[in-house]
């Protein structure tokens, strides 16, 4: 806070004021004394040196006067005197609030200079805030562009794919037309097997019976047990083959793409192998580990096509259907 100037000058003009009047005072007293003086003087002259003869009234007068004057000097000065006491205690008083608001002034300008300090404070912190977040902007941004290159790569190789994609969609459609194209041909030639197949099997049937009067060998195209197959070849004037030979062995095993009956057999006697017109088995071409009379029940003989051709008979039960194959 500032002082109050306008009130300490109006308290100063007050006092000047009361000085100078004093002084007028003071001054006009003097004046009159000066005037009495010379009044006297001048009496003093005229009338010469005083005598017992001199007015005693104008001489009291004169007194009187001079006793008025004084005592109205000494109120003056007493007046003057209480002027200057109250001028003092008021000064006084001003300087005590003066001091006081000077105390206030120092302990606001002690608070401002800490808040000051503070603040100071605040922004170095606020401007190291300020760096970092300025770093930290550069990175973001450092960051943001990175991920934009990786984004415009991406985008390059999406592009990519989606060409490769396309062009894998059409090279799939080429390949499912080829397919649909290669299916339809393969059931065409399905078909075509099929019936190639059918008329062999025509012919061959055609072929056997056809010379069934005077065939060496036939092969059946339907199934049945070995007696039954045995029976079929008798009705014909033949029997079950009997192969006497290696030759023979090798010549009627490429004939053959079945397992066949052949006209070998123990039924009459286990262990006893006779062909059908009761001779022994000379030589034998038997698989692996065979005849072994599997469950007590293997007394007729096959040819196993997948076997190698000098070893591919086997004993097996006479019931179970079977192509065969007939000698004339
Ligand atoms: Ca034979
Ligand atoms: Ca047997
Ligand atoms: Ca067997």
């Amino acid at each position: 806070m500032k002082p109050h100037p306008v009130k300490s000058c109006h308290c100063l003009k007050h006092s000047s004021i009361i000085v100078k009047s004093t002084e007028h005072i003071i001054s006009e007293h003097t004046e009159q004394t000066m005037e009495m003086e010379a009044i006297y003087e001048n009496t003093q002259d005229k009338v010469g040196p005083q005598t017992p003869s001199q007015n005693p009234t104008e001489a009291q007068n004169s007194r009187r006067w001079f006793v008025v004057i004084t005592v109205g000097l000494g109120l003056i000065c007493v007046l003057l005197v209480i002027a200057l006491i109250l001028l003092y205690i008021h000064q006084t008083a001003e300087r005590d609030q003066l001091k006081k608001k000077v105390k206030e002034y120092n302990k606001t300008l002690t608070s401002l200079k800490i808040n000051f300090s503070h603040l100071t404070d605040e922004r170095d912190e606020l401007q190291i805030n300020l760096k970092s977040m300025s770093e930290r902007k550069s990175e973001l941004e450092t960051n943001f562009s990175h991920l934009t290159d990786e984004r415009d790569e991406l985008q390059i190789n999406l592009k990519s794919m989606s060409e490769t994609k396309s062009e894998l969609e059409t090279n799939f459609s080429h390949l499912t037309d080829e397919r649909d194209e290669l299916q339809i041909n393969l059931t065409s030639m399905s078909e075509t097997k099929s019936e190639l197949e059918t008329r062999v099997k025509n012919l061959n049937d055609a072929l056997m019976k056809s010379i069934s009067g005077s065939f060496r060998y036939f092969i059946s195209s339907e199934e049945k047990s070995w007696t039954d197959s045995r029976r079929f070849c008798r009705s014909r004037g033949g029997d079950l083959v009997i192969i006497n030979t290696e030759e023979e062995q090798k010549y009627i095993s490429s004939l053959v793409n079945e397992n066949v009956w052949i006209g070998l057999s123990d039924a009459e006697k286990e262990r006893n192998m006779k062909w059908v017109d009761n001779t022994p088995v000379n030589k034998g071409f038997w698989d692996k580990g065979e005849p072994n009379d599997y469950s007590g029940n293997e007394n007729c003989v096959e040819i196993i096509h997948t076997k190698p051709i000098l070893s591919n008979w086997n004993d097996f039960a006479c019931s179970v259907m079977k192509k065969w194959i007939c000698e004339k």
